[in-house]
């Protein structure tokens, strides 16, 4: 596992890290009026000298903080990285207390894979715990797929728990999907869901999911929910055949999106969606996940195409009619109904 600047390496550098966090939280709170170096010391529990000490290492972290000797310090500005007191300070801000997801945020400033690192934590992490980097340098797609992850996207996997059986874990794509394309359109971007796991906005692809899991005997361990989105990221870096398929929310906008905001609505998103899921598949209120798949009815780009799906052990090529209550996607073959739970899918009208 790479190294974090943000993770500690002995109980004194955790203790100095809660401290710093506790300042960057406090900052956040006066925004709009300075507060000086005795009272924040004060609130910290610290001396003026450890204060400015803390304050350089935020301005090294790319933190813009004004001082005036007379008034105190001032926040101006954070980094654009997807660090965790930045993402909690706005959970917070969202109501988001009450929510799992994002209860325990890792972050890397480069990892091979999220979903690989969520995976080695996954048997002793909470539910929810949320593992998120700048960059990735083996990106996973499915089968094996590579998937490009340079700096300006969102890469994060989310470690749940549910006590469901596996064959409900697909279910989970969905819901996923349902909170990142609704997200984005929170942000104005006409999100779509192409079954199972991409989001497109105009038919490009600008988020992908990829879920996988762990089970024993008839009971999911956990799953992990690995979401890549092409933020503020250059699809025309990308090589040829992804570069076309490919665009960004930036790209879409026309201008960078605050990715710490999107993440926490996304994070937010999730964890109501989730809630559903468990209500549903934990509960037995099938309902629950009933008005979530009627959220990805209205969001899909697939009901009503011609598709052809590659399935593990076959293909099938029909009109996409509806998903089902159990989450499966419809398709009307010349051969009947097929009911269809995973597969890759392409359009062919
Ligand atoms: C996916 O696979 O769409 C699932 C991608 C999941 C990525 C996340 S990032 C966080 C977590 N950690 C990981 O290692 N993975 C997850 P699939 O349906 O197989 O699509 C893969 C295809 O998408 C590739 O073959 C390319 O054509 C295209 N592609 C690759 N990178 C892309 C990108 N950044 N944006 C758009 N398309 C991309």
């Amino acid at each position: 596992m790479e190294n974090d600047a943000g993770n500690s390496t002995g109980k004194g550098d955790s203790k100095k890290e809660h401290t710093r966090d506790e300042l960057v939280r406090i900052l956040h709170g006066f925004r709009d009026a300075p507060i000086s170096g005795e009272e924040l010391g004060e609130r910290l529990g610290v001396s003026r000298a450890a204060v400015n000490s803390h304050i350089n290492q935020l301005r090294e972290m790319g933190y813009v903080i004004d001082a005036a000797t007379k008034t105190g310090y001032r926040l101006a500005a954070v980094p654009d990285r997807l660090l965790p007191v930045e993402l909690k300070v706005r959970l917070d801000g969202l109501g988001a207390a009450g929510t799992c997801i994002g209860c325990d945020i890792q972050y890397f400033p480069q990892l091979e894979s999220t979903n690989d690192t969520a995976k080695a934590i996954a048997p002793d992490a909470r539910d929810g715990t949320v593992v998120i980097c700048e960059v990735q340098t083996k990106g996973r797609g499915r089968l094996g797929r590579a998937w490009m992850s340079p700096e300006g996207g969102i890469w994060l996997s989310v470690v749940l728990k549910p006590k469901i059986a596996p064959q409900d874990a697909a279910k989970l794509t969905l819901m996923a999907g349902v909170a990142v394309a609704d997200t984005m359109r929170e942000f104005e971007i006409p999100a779509e869901i192409k079954w199972p796991n991409d989001i497109l906005v105009k038919g490009k692809k600008v988020c992908g999911i990829l879920t996988e899991m762990s089970s024993e005997a008839d009971v999911m361990e956990y799953a992990v929910l690995g979401i890549g989105i092409d933020a503020n990221v250059d699809t025309q870096k990308f090589p040829l055949e992804a570069r076309e398929s490919a665009t960004s929310m930036q790209a879409e906008l026309g201008h960078m999106v605050d990715r710490l905001e999107f993440t926490a609505k996304l994070l937010v998103r999730l964890g109501e969606e989730y809630a559903r899921f468990e209500k549903a598949f934990v509960d037995g209120d099938i309902r629950a996940f009933d008005a979530m798949l009627d959220e990805w009815r209205s969001l899909s780009d697939t009901i009503g195409r011609v598709v052809t799906i590659q399935m593990r052990t076959k293909t099938i090529s029909g009109e996409a009619v509806g998903i089902d209550h159990d989450g499966a996607l419809i398709v009307e073959t010349d051969g009947g109904i097929e009911k269809v739970f995973a597969g890759d899918c392409v359009y062919t009208r």
